[in-house]
């Protein structure tokens, strides 16, 4: 788990033919998600498969992709190889029903996977175990598991190292958790250092993405929710930047930066990785709302990344002035809400030597010690209107 507890952050990618859709059907606009339309507008497989020659996206750009994620301060890319209406965006043997069907006939994964590896991106799969194409119930579902199978040996076997196999669609009666156990072992058998979530058993069952008790699955993924507090295993919020993970385009409600910034660090802050979506258009391109909102996200790393990447959870928490990171001995104190006396206050009984303000380290910042409460003198003005990090250190 090493790179990925120091990775911190990921991009998720939703695409494949409901973008074609874009959230409309016959000139009705779904109330659910993008990628949720066949399922939440009773579309029969016959009429949803009216959008194999209709996906033809030809501004795609792997490279361009990578280098927005990457100019974010993402480390790694997860993306629907197949979602839940069983299209899959490479070229598979085992799964007919994919993008070398369409007009578009490249394959996605190889570009995409080549692209993060020359720019030294971890490259990962989402899975969906769900396949409202294949029915996955009665007697066939042998078959389909068979399927299943093929499916990610393919994708463990040729697209070069893959960071993570991330499941999804782990709740139907038909999927058990002695399935997932061996589906778990299978994707390390194919690539022994694969990551795998724990929705590849029944692992966020009863919970919000928590496991109870025992599952299959390296790490917990709570959905569109950060947890109140730090957990005791490893975990990953994975969160949409307006409603719908698959493109929508009357969906513009839109997370500020200032919104996803904190966000991030508010995971960070209980040892968490925040793996932010972004839904491609049907031309191949992320929405300029996205673009937007990842290049604010990666200004504000370019000056604080170290108070995110390999840190643990913080020392204090539930702080109404802000959050906090740990890396060793190093404390980070992400000030959202800058003082107006002067003085950062946190309770806190550890001393420290220096404090130094990561935006402008040349400011002098004085930090002293009561007894209860760590005190920093700090300069009028935030440096960062939206998180402003002071650096403690006990050397
Ligand atoms: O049903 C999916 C949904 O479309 C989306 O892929 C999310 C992302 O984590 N997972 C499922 C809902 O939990």
């Amino acid at each position: 788990m090493g790179w990925w507890r120091e990775a911190r952050f990921g991009m998720f990618i939703h695409w494949g033919l409901y973008a074609v859709a874009a959230g409309e059907w016959k000139g009705h606009t779904t109330k659910g998600a993008g990628e949720w339309i066949m399922h939440t507008e009773k579309v029969p497989v016959s009429d949803y498969e009216t959008l194999v020659p209709q996906f033809n996206p030809v501004k795609f750009d792997a490279k361009k992709w990578v280098e927005i994620a990457k100019g974010a301060g993402m480390k790694y890319i997860v993306i629907t190889t197949k979602h839940h209406d069983g299209f899959s965006l490479y070229d598979s043997q085992a799964n007919p029903y994919n993008v070398m069907k369409t007009p578009f006939h490249r394959d996605i994964m190889k570009e995409l996977s080549d692209a993060c590896h020359s720019q030294d991106v971890k490259m990962c799969w989402y899975h969906s175990i769900l396949d409202w194409h294949y029915p996955s119930d009665g007697p066939k579902y042998a078959d389909y598991s068979k399927m299943l199978h093929a499916q990610v040996k393919e994708l463990l076997t040729n697209y070069g190292p893959i960071g993570i196999m991330w499941f999804d669609g782990d709740w139907i009666p038909q999927w058990t958790e002695e399935q997932g156990e061996e589906m778990y072992n299978f994707c390390r058998e194919q690539q022994p250092s694969v990551i795998v979530n724990n929705r590849v058993g029944k692992g966020r069952a009863g919970m919000s993405g928590l496991t109870k008790g025992h599952a299959a699955g390296d790490y917990d993924t709570p959905e569109q929710q950060i947890p109140k507090s730090a957990l005791t295993q490893d975990w990953e919020t994975c969160m949409t930047m307006n409603d719908t993970w698959g493109f929508k385009k009357s969906d513009t409600h839109w997370k500020s930066p200032e919104t996803l910034i904190r966000d991030l660090i508010d995971t960070a802050s209980k040892g968490g990785n925040f793996l932010l979506n972004v839904g491609p258009t049907p031309e191949g391109e992320i929405p300029e709302a996205s673009i937007e909102r990842l290049a604010k996200m990666g200004e504000w790393m370019k000056t604080n990344s170290e108070a995110i990447y390999g840190t643990t959870a913080g020392p204090v928490q539930d702080w109404k002035g802000g959050r906090t990171t740990k890396k060793g001995d190093v404390v980070y104190v992400h000030v959202f809400e800058w003082p107006k006396d002067g003085v950062v206050e946190l309770p806190m009984k550890q001393s420290f030597k220096t404090a130094t303000l990561l935006a402008k380290p040349e400011a002098e910042v004085k930090v002293d010690q009561d007894g209860e409460n760590v005190k920093i003198k700090v300069p009028a003005d935030a440096p960062d209107p939206i998180a402003s990090v002071i650096k403690l250190e006990t050397k």
